[in-house]
């Protein structure tokens, strides 16, 4: 038990006490007691062991104080703070991480939005909410999204079709100038996470200060937070935070093998290495001081005894005994889609016609378009009813006549959703393809433009170890048609 650890559990119970209302004093005497074991030299847990005294002659302590401390050191807790923790509407303790929340406003929040953590509370500023709730405007909305993204332990993190807005921009700015012959964002953004913590971008120059120099200068930088001769790091004007580093040729593979992560592939990687005589590092795979690999990924994963893993496989989630025994699958491809199985339009909550949305899947080179507007038992605003889908259904069988190379399938979201398609993440696809299910990727597109999202769905299906064969919207239209009418 570190002092900080007991120190930490005193903060909490300042914290929870100051939510509550209680006596300022005590809550002081609290925050207090944390500050002098944070600086105190000798370890708290020794000075409990030498009794109570020993911990009673510390600045500002008492018999109380003494005796909680020496409850933390034992139980690694305190019950009061559990008590405490009770007492305490859900969440509001949580949004007092934020710097410049207080109780009050904490409060004020969790009551006004329904808000209970970081997360939420990162949605609601996100779309304008706070600046709505009393006592705020839009300077401390943005003042809290700034500060919720400067929280260490990345929980304010960005949804990966958000940050590839930037990081396409960012590909597009560095390569356009010259300034660098190659650049590929590496980390959980090539991995295809969800969400991203910040970009990793990486590159390779003739000239490295002018790549650094490009780098600084993207447009949407506020502030550069870190400057040398082969990195940088900024923080954008949305908070989203990028890191550079520039690469020699001979060390790029090793560099993208080991931004790109995750942490815990990159240990089991090293340790494969170590097992051969070979150091694995961001700069290559050494036998001794001599070179042996590095210019590519290949050549990384080869040293060690692997074929190239996909990144999207790597989190140490069995990729590398898969890879080992020949056993990695062959991940289902964006271009192996041959239709959108869940899409709206107009005719219930969509924004484009049907016709629009069935020439854009079309442009796509999709097979078929299931139009799956919403069912009155969905009851949404805009649900459609009996004869709506009626309509549509005519609506559907005159654009087929015209249509040349795609089918437009008329069902209602229920009939599809019986079929598997749920907004699975790629934990929970793993186990259905592992056991065998079919799964469908589908945009839930509400607009012509939004049909492009498959390509966010085919990578979390790839994260969830999906091959071509586990997903059913891969089918020619006709064996599609035939597992549909089975399934029914
Ligand atoms: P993020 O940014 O939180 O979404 O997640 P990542 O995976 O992009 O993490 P980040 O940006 O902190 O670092 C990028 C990669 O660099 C990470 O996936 C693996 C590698 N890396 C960072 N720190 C370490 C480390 O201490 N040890 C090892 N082996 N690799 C590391
Ligand atoms: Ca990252
Ligand atoms: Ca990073």
């Amino acid at each position: 038990m570190e002092n900080a650890e007991v120190a930490r559990v005193f903060r909490e119970v300042a914290e929870l006490l100051e939510v509550g209302n209680a006596n300022p004093f005590r809550v002081r005497a609290y925050r207090n007691a944390a500050r002098v074991l944070e600086s105190h030299p000798r370890p708290v847990a020794e000075l409990a062991k030498e009794g109570p005294d020993a911990l009673d002659a510390l600045p500002g302590f008492g018999p109380d104080l003494a005796a909680k401390a020496v409850e933390v050191v034992r139980t690694g807790t305190l019950r009061m703070l559990s008590e405490l923790k009770r007492q305490v509407p859900e969440g509001v303790a949580g949004l007092m991480k934020v710097p410049g929340v207080g109780p009050k406003r904490a409060r004020a929040l969790s009551t006004a939005l329904g808000v209970h953590d970081l997360a939420g509370l990162e949605r609601a500023a996100r779309e304008g909410r706070i600046r709505e709730v009393p006592g705020f405007g839009e300077k401390s909305e943005a003042r809290i999204l700034r500060e919720l993204e400067a929280l260490p332990g990345g929980e304010a993190r960005v949804p990966l079709a958000t940050a590839a807005q930037y990081g396409e921009s960012l590909l597009a700015w560095m390569t356009g100038s010259g300034a660098v012959t190659r650049a590929e964002i590496a980390g959980s953004y090539r991995r295809l996470r969800e969400t991203v913590g910040d970009l990793d971008l990486l590159v390779t120059a003739a000239d490295h200060g002018t790549a650094v120099e490009r780098f600084v200068s993207f447009p949407a930088v506020e502030e550069v937070t870190a400057r040398g001769p082969t990195r940088a790091a900024v923080r954008l004007r949305s908070g989203l935070r990028m890191d550079l580093r520039v690469l020699d040729e001979e060390s790029f593979g090793a560099g993208l093998h080991y931004f790109t992560g995750s942490k815990p592939h990159n240990i089991a990687v090293r340790r494969l290495g170590q097992a051969r005589g070979l150091k694995v590092s961001e700069y290559g795979v050494f036998r001794g001081r001599r070179r042996v690999g590095g210019r590519t990924e290949e050549e990384v994963f080869a040293a060690v005894g692997l074929p190239w893993i996909p990144p999207e496989l790597r989190e140490d989630r069995g990729e590398i005994e898969a890879a080992s025994t020949g056993r990695l699958p062959a991940l289902v491809e964006a271009r192996d889609i041959r239709g959108d199985l869940q899409t709206h339009t107009v005719a219930s909550d969509g924004r484009d016609t049907l016709r629009a949305m069935a020439e854009a899947a079309e442009a796509l080179g999709y097979e078929y378009l299931a139009v799956t507007d919403h069912s009155p038992a969905v009851r949404v605003a805009g649900g459609m009813d009996a004869a709506g889908f009626r309509k549509q259904r005519r609506a559907v069988d005159r654009l087929n006549g015209r249509l040349r190379t795609l089918t437009v399938l008329a069902g209602a979201e229920v009939d599809i959703r019986a079929d598997g398609s749920l907004d699975l993440d790629d934990v929970r696809v793993r186990a259905a393809v592992e056991r065998g299910a079919k799964v469908v990727v589908s945009t839930d597109a509400h607009a012509a433009q939004e049909l492009g999202f498959m390509r966010w769905g085919v990578g979390q299906a790839r994260r969830g170890w999906a091959r071509r064969e586990d997903v059913l919207n891969t089918l020619p239209l006709d064996e599609l048609l035939k597992r549909l009418h089975r399934a029914r």
